[in-house]
């Protein structure tokens, strides 16, 4: 490694490096086959906007670990906090005694989860133990058990989780049978609906089905993205959420946002919902919150969440106090660096080049998202048909120029910019560059 690092993209060898190739035959005896990663290149250290590998490249990070480190990586505001509270103590499990951090974890939740009414949080430690807690609350709160997704919907891994998730291989072949009474509706994907398809007009194409199929009476919740993640950041036409509130409001169900992957400042607001003026009853949050620690949350309607008995919530590490330590540092960041406002910029200059890209090359079907959450969908020429090794292609030919960005997708033919809100943006402009030189050299 070099003793001062690079604060640009720099190569000194090719991607993967000698010793990141060393690393991944080690790995080929010892872990499992199942565990996939993008880009086989080992990290030594990573800050705002740059990963830092152990042969000495600094790649331009676009996907921030999946959209957790919206604060930077390693910001040093978080690494501090982390490292007060673990020196003070590591553990001691919420169920046998408690800490401050896990309060005010909870009423920063309170104070920035949308709607004005009185709520409480449970703290978990991943995005797919939330999502199931949620599920929990929706249960215990209605007496029903019917839960409803969208198709494109991802909500995690565990097996409820999959239940919900809606994209088969490989998240979910042969790990069936899934937990049952899970429904799949019809999602809002204005760039493959039919023409014009307004979001209320997609939301009775849901919701007819599910009444005549299921029975509003029974369902116990509906579970969106507001915007969906790994589905292909496909973002609902305006008018689609709330037609689905509504109907929830209507037959008694629990409308559930999950904005793990949207929430905290990632769109351009606190959280996606707000942008179509939509207060869910239960918000699921993850990633962002805590800055790279693991640790998720269940907020919602006071009395739909105390709905769940005394003991009914639990887990060995859930509200952890090292990664309370860490939220709590990082929506400080996110408040005092006003990094909605961020968000909207890296927007703003995502959204003016790739539509330029768009204007350049008919394989850029559509750009689309909110801040700094941006899909670019990547289509045969002249059609709207699905090229995922074009999509493929280009993110190996941008990581091999030092630029590490992850496609997603039902089809897998979205490329997907989550960069961290704190990025360069002089980076964020080098890493276009080098799509637009990417696209030049494969697309035309
Ligand atoms: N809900 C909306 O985006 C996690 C998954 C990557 P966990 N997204 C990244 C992969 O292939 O496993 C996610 C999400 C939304 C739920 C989850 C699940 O969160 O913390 O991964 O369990």
């Amino acid at each position: 490694m070099p003793s001062v690092r690079p604060e640009q993209r720099h190569l000194s060898t090719e991607i993967p490096g000698p010793r990141s190739r060393a690393l991944e035959e080690r790995r080929r005896s010892v872990v499992a086959r199942g565990v996939g990663s993008a880009v086989p290149v080992y990290a030594a250290a990573a800050g705002p906007g740059l990963l830092h590998d152990i042969d000495g490249n600094a790649l331009i990070d676009l996907a921030s670990g999946l959209g957790v480190t919206a604060v930077g990586n390693a910001a040093p505001q978080v690494v501090d906090a982390i490292r007060e509270q673990a020196g003070r103590f590591t553990h001691t499990c919420v169920l046998t005694s408690p800490y401050s951090g896990y309060v005010e974890v909870c009423e920063e939740l309170a104070s920035l989860v949308p709607g004005a009414h009185a709520k409480r949080s449970v703290l978990l430690s991943t995005g797919a133990e939330a999502v199931e807690n949620a599920v929990k609350v929706a249960r215990a709160a209605t007496g029903r058990t019917a839960i409803v997704a969208l198709d494109h919907a991802y909500h995690g891994r565990t097996n409820l989780a999959l239940g919900l998730t809606a994209k088969n291989a490989p998240f979910k072949q042969g790990f069936g049978p899934f937990a049952p009474d899970i429904h799949r509706i019809p999602t809002s994907y204005p760039y493959r609906d039919p023409e014009g398809m307004t979001g209320e007009q997609a939301a009775r194409r849901a919701l007819e089905a599910l009444d005549r199929q299921v029975g509003g009476d029974n369902v116990a919740a509906v579970v969106v993205e507001p915007i969906q993640g790994e589905g292909g950041f496909i973002v609902p036409a305006p008018g689609f959420l709330s037609a689905l509130q509504e109907w929830c409001l209507e037959h008694g169900a629990l409308f559930i946002a999950d904005e793990i992957q949207t929430g905290f400042c990632r769109t351009g607001a606190w959280f996606a919902c707000e942008h179509e003026d939509v207060v869910p009853d239960l918000v699921i949050t993850a990633k962002a919150l805590a800055g790279g620690l693991p640790l998720s949350a269940v907020t919602g309607r006071a009395e739909l969440m105390d709905a769940v008995q005394l003991g009914g919530f639990g887990g060995t590490y859930g509200g952890n106090p090292v990664a309370c330590a860490a939220a709590l540092a990082a929506i400080d960041v996110m408040r005092t660096h006003k990094l909605t406002e961020r968000a909207q910029a890296i927007g703003t200059t995502l959204f003016t080049r790739l539509d330029a890209l768009a204007g350049r090359h008919e394989a850029v079907g559509e750009v689309r998202g909110r801040g700094a959450m941006v899909g670019v969908e990547i289509v045969r020429p002249g059609s709207t048909l699905p090229d995922p090794e074009l999509a493929q292609r280009l993110v190996k030919a941008c990581q091999a120029r030092g630029v590490l960005l992850l496609t997603a997708g039902t089809h897998g033919n979205v490329l997907r910019f989550l960069p961290s809100l704190v990025i360069p943006l002089p980076l964020l402009a080098d890493a276009i560059d080098v799509l637009e030189e990417c696209c030049a050299e494969l697309m035309d």
